[in-house]
């Protein structure tokens, strides 16, 4: 079992972006926490942040070649990219992905509370800080095992 954990647009400036939405906690450690727990848990995972969709799209595809599951904070795309949701139409049909929020994007801006992704998600956390991104991975461990 193999776990993508994958960032999208801005989440690179965790720590310094909004702290008072996103918290102080780095993209840096964050990666690192997840490599903890997945250790504990024997699960593989791989990481990538990018601020491109196409990029975010073609990492889609080599999970999905490799029969990887994806844990993915999809940053602003959440709202806007049904490209995005394409290319994980193939994840859902696999592994499954789980969307993931630092913020409770339904209590902000009504826009936030739209994403295209949603509805093919094994599941959504959102509102739980960088926790979220833990409990994603303990659920796919279980889920995939
Ligand atoms: C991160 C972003 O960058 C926003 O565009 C989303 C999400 C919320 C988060 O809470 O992690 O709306």
């Amino acid at each position: 079992m193999h776990v993508l954990v994958m960032n999208g647009p801005n989440l690179n400036r965790l720590g310094k972006r909004q702290p008072e939405v996103y918290g102080s906690t780095t993209l840096t450690d964050v990666e690192a926490l997840v490599q903890s727990r997945a250790d504990a848990l024997g699960v593989g995972v791989s990481f990538l942040q990018s601020n491109h969709e196409g990029e975010l799209i073609d990492a889609v595809h080599r999970a999905a070649d490799e029969g990887w599951a994806v844990i993915i904070n999809p940053g602003g795309f959440t709202h806007t990219s049904v490209a995005l949701r394409d290319a994980l139409a193939e994840i859902a049909d696999g592994q499954g992905f789980v969307e993931v929020h630092i913020s409770n994007v339904h209590a902000r801006e009504p826009f936030r509370s739209h994403s295209y992704l949603s509805p093919i998600a094994v599941g959504v956390i959102a509102g739980l800080g960088v926790k979220g991104y833990e409990l994603a991975l303990d659920y796919l461990a279980e889920r995939n095992r």
